[in-house]
């Protein structure tokens, strides 16, 4: 019984040092929590009528910035707006005004596109955004 109880105890410490271990040492940064800047960063962008066009089409925002992206659709149909690496995908209703907010968690230029098939330059509807630390 008490023999059971410390081989327990033994390998709860074993877990935990180890986790600490690995947390200090060997996590590769990329996959680390990051420390939110307590900065809020609002971005204005538009979906030009019938040119498949993000404006702007590169925005920027430093690490752990909390972003607020607000998409104004001039087109009279839907487009949407993905960026993978931050689990983002909404769809952007015609002559309206969407907002995504979210935590730029990653240093790296990151690719975005249109995620709704909207017509002849939906392919082509890319920007990129930059975060930097
Ligand atoms: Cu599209």
């Amino acid at each position: 019984m008490q023999n059971k109880f410390v081989t327990i105890l033994l390998f709860a410490g074993f877990l935990i040092v180890t986790g600490v271990i690995y947390q200090k040492y060997y996590r590769p940064p990329e996959i680390a929590p990051v420390q939110a800047s307590g900065k809020i960063l609002e971005i204005k962008m538009r979906v030009l009528e019938n040119q498949w066009k993000w404006d702007p089409r590169v925005i920027q925002a430093k690490i752990g910035d909390r972003v607020i992206l607000k998409i104004f659709n001039e087109d009279a149909y839907d487009h949407g707006f993905a960026m993978e690496t931050f689990g983002i995908n909404k769809r952007l209703f015609p002559k309206r005004e969407t907002t995504i907010d979210f935590i730029a968690s990653k240093i790296g230029t990151f690719n975005f596109y249109c995620s709704v098939p909207c017509g002849q330059g939906h392919y082509q509807q890319t920007g990129e955004f930059i975060v930097t630390e």
